[in-house]
């Protein structure tokens, strides 16, 4: 058993391991799910053209605290219009010039995927492959930059804060399979191989409701459970995201911090999503019932990186 191992964690990882069933190269995990098919069932789910993008603004007034080693957003300005007015920009001849501009952040501060590179488990991540791999120059395996061209699949909502009636789950509230199930009947739709699900605690509106962040980024948190990753692994899902800051419920029951990350990052493979804004999405979804979407959301092809900031559209 690993240093430090929980007999819970260990007895999932027993049971919903991926490492080779995809050969012993991949790097891709659950989203092998999404097949060429996959991606043309999700573009048939169009039918008002209404676009939800499901990112929180990227600026320094995000979630991350200011003692936290994950920056948020800082934009600078490279070159701009008052610099053309005030006649100091380089090369401008007339009223003729330029804006540029650049952004320092880490990049899991906002709205992310967590690449199978994030998190390391007895030393290993996703397929069997040794942490070192990913040194100072970044992940020479399981970057994100490898989920480029494929992020792009049927989406599914399950707002499991409305269906339990709560404009918010309680802070550590754990979804249960049960919950999911019956949330999933409520709204009709049902999850198929492939599909990226959405689940919605309602903790982010939360957090913002009061103008700042309260109680969102390390604090306990509602959402999903060792007991949800059968499910997961039996339905044969590509991604899970949620509306919260680590997807899993916190406090979680076990002797690790984060074991959802451990089991389903490092030995299911699964593409998880954090810090989504599902509001005006689950709004439309009430009104007209539908909870299905063309869902797109490639991660930035940053060489080796462990994570990437997302801009997840959900297309009805
Ligand atoms: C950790 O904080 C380790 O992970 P995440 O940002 O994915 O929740």
């Amino acid at each position: 058993m690993a240093e430090g191992a929980d007999p819970q964690v260990e007895a999932a990882i027993a049971r919903l391991s991926n490492w080779g069933r995809w050969g012993a190269e991949d790097e891709l995990g659950t989203v092998n799910f999404i097949t060429p098919a996959k991606r043309v069932e999700a573009a048939a789910l169009v039918r008002k053209g209404k676009v939800f993008s499901l990112s929180i603004p990227l600026d320094e007034s995000g979630p991350q605290p200011s003692f936290e080693r994950r920056l948020n957003p800082r934009h600078l300005m490279l070159a701009t219009g008052t610099d053309l007015r005030s006649g100091v920009q380089p090369g401008a001849v007339g009223g003729i010039g330029e804006a540029d501009d650049m952004v320092t952040m880490a990049l899991q501060a906002a709205t992310q995927w967590d690449s199978l590179a994030h998190i390391f488990y007895d030393y290993k991540m996703y397929n069997d492959r040794d942490c070192a791999l990913v040194s100072a120059h970044g992940a020479a395996k399981n970057s994100i930059a490898v989920l480029a061209d494929r992020v792009v699949s049927r989406g599914v909502l399950a707002d499991v804060a409305r269906h339990l009636g709560a404009d918010h789950l309680p802070l550590d509230h754990r979804i249960t399979v049960a919950e999911l199930e019956a949330t999933l009947e409520r709204q009709q739709v049902e999850i198929r191989s492939g599909d990226v699900l959405l689940i919605r605690t309602g903790n982010l509106q939360r957090a913002r409701s009061a103008g700042g962040w309260d109680r969102f980024t390390y604090s306990d948190e509602p959402g999903i459970g060792l007991d949800a990753l059968p499910w997961v692994h039996e339905r044969e899902i590509a991604a899970v995201a949620a509306d919260t800051w680590a997807l899993e419920v916190l406090p979680s029951g076990t002797s690790l911090w984060l074991p959802v990350h451990a089991v389903a990052i490092v030995h299911m493979g699964l593409l998880v999503g954090e810090i989504f804004d599902l509001e005006a999405l689950a709004a439309d979804c009430e009104e007209d019932g539908v909870y299905e979407f063309f869902f797109s959301a490639p991660p930035l092809p940053f060489t080796g990186g462990v994570g990437s900031p997302v801009n997840p559209l959900a297309v009805k």
